[in-house]
């Protein structure tokens, strides 16, 4: 791993964030998948301080991460604590209302009490870490955490904090149906610096601030936000990026290599079109297999010709509407093989419902000619950049069919993009992207890796790190 290079270098930072980095593997504790841990290993790995976080109600985890200077500081919830602010209010009441409701928004008073609650333990927790660095930067990380910016600033007026959003903002009028609108909006200009990963997404923030506390004496100005006390909150756009030269360097490894030959052993002879998610009703999973059921439908040589493999990470199945989605994802494979699998031939599409380690996946970037990443709605999404990069890195020729409904595809526009929302155009889309020629599969993969390789999770760290320090500091010499 690649150490930052920011001046802030060895300045304490404290992460907090809904979930502790590490979780109970097969072999003990290792760090746990998905994108926020991905992106804040670089942190943790040249920084020395403290992460706040759940601890998923496991026992025994180590007291400091290993092989870094960074103290793990677990919260503990209790079972209604978890009922109540985890699966009722950030996952059942926000993640839908920020990923512009296409999953409808519940609204429990309860919940809202409960996320107070919990945010203000978050927020003592990162205070007490904050007594033993004093000069620490406190970096808070989304939806879960969105009120502990201004509980930290009330305690600690020249503390600098930063808060990262990993998932959209909406339009203001999506966001304007929450009851709690106004308190959440004040709990995050607790920060010094608020950031996003498109300007979209900053505009809409920048506007729900605006519409919801104009009548404060509030006043947005450029990029900035002037509070009724004359501080400024800085708004910033930073896409989340991948650690590119790891994920490069799966590629030469000998198990991935090993990986690679067994998938290509497996599906030779047939186009190898891969979707990697975590089962999530925002990532398009649906209108994917109903558009590969398309493809199948209208071109029966297809059939023997074409596999299609999902990936899908298992994901809060205690919340109603994953296990729900669940279902209707089995149900779709099996009616789709039913349908078209030809006797004395492989099934044309595949699934794995399982967590698989980094460079298991790598195999499959580098083994997929084609990989669908068809949100809805998705705040950056992580996987289509990992694929550009093993591809490359393999020599591979892959084309990405990109929706334009991520955040990535304002980084990627060299990929096939598509409105998953149309299933006819999305199944011609995918045509398209397997009937695309080699040389113009290399150009556009070669311009999308480089971009994933220049804007890389290093740079994201320390252009966030350098912002936060200089906004916080600009802020604190203000009040003298
Ligand atoms: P996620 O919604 O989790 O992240 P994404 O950015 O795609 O989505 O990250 C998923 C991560 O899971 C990737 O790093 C990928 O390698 C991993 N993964 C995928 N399939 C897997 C499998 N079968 N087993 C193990 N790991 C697997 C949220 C937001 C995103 C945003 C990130 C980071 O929703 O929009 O990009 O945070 O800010």
């Amino acid at each position: 791993m690649r150490a930052s290079v920011t001046p802030e270098d060895d300045r304490p930072v404290i992460a907090v964030a809904n979930r502790l980095p590490l979780h109970r593997g097969e072999d003990g504790w290792e760090l746990a998948p998905g994108g926020l841990v991905t992106a804040l290993r670089p942190v943790m790995a040249a920084h020395p301080g403290a992460w706040v976080g759940w601890d998923g109600g496991t026992k025994g985890m180590p007291t400091t991460l290993p092989d870094s200077r960074v103290s793990l500081l677990p919260i503990a919830l209790s079972a209604a604590q978890v009922r109540d602010y985890y699966r009722g209010f950030a996952n059942a009441t926000m993640w839908p209302l920020l990923h512009n409701a296409i999953e409808k928004p519940r609204f429990e008073r309860s919940w809202w009490n409960a996320y107070q609650e919990v945010n203000r333990v978050f927020a003592d927790r990162a205070q007490a870490a904050a007594d033993e660095h004093p000069d620490a930067i406190t970096w808070v990380h989304d939806y879960h955490l969105m009120m502990v910016p201004q509980l930290i600033r009330n305690q600690r007026p020249e503390a600098p904090i930063g808060f990262f959003l990993h998932v959209p903002w909406p339009s203001p009028d999506i966001y304007a149906r929450l009851p709690w609108r106004e308190q959440i909006l004040w709990g995050l200009l607790g920060a010094d610096v608020v950031a996003f990963h498109t300007d979209d997404y900053r505009y809409n923030f920048l506007r729900s601030c605006v519409r919801q506390l104009a009548d404060s004496g509030l006043e947005v100005r450029g990029s900035g936000v002037v509070l009724p006390d004359g501080r400024t909150v800085t708004t910033a756009t930073a896409p989340i990026s991948i650690d590119a030269g790891e994920f490069a360097s799966f590629a030469a490894e000998p198990e991935v290599k090993d990986g690679i030959a067994a998938l290509e052993d497996q599906f030779a002879g047939r186009v190898l079109l891969l979707g990697a998610d975590r089962l999530d009703y925002t990532k398009g999973i649906i209108e994917r297999l109903l558009a590969v059921e398309m493809l199948l439908e209208r071109d029966p040589e297809m059939r023997t010709s074409v596999a299609f493999l999902q990936l899908a990470v298992p994901s809060r199945d205690d919340v109603r509407e994953y296990r729900q989605l669940r279902g209707i994802v089995e149900q779709h494979v099996g009616r789709i093989n039913g349908r078209f699998t030809q006797p004395g031939s492989d099934v044309p599409v595949h699934y794995l419902y399982r967590g698989l380690s980094p460079q298991q996946l790598a195999a499959y970037y580098a083994a997929a000619d084609v990989l669908l990443v068809t949100p809805l709605i998705d705040g950056m999404n992580l996987v289509c950049k990992e694929y550009v990069t093993v591809q490359q890195a393999a020599g591979g020729s892959g084309a990405l069919v990109l929706s334009e409904f991520t955040g990535a595809a304002v980084e990627l526009p060299q990929a096939v993009l598509c409105n998953p929302f149309d299933v006819e155009g999305l199944s011609y889309r995918i045509e398209q992207a397997i009937a695309l020629k080699p040389d113009a599969r290399r150009k556009a993969l070669a311009a999308m890796a480089e971009q994933v390789r220049v804007h890389d999770v290093h740079a994201w760290v320390s252009g966030q790190l350098t912002l936060i320090a200089a906004r916080g500091a600009a802020a604190a010499g203000n009040r003298r």
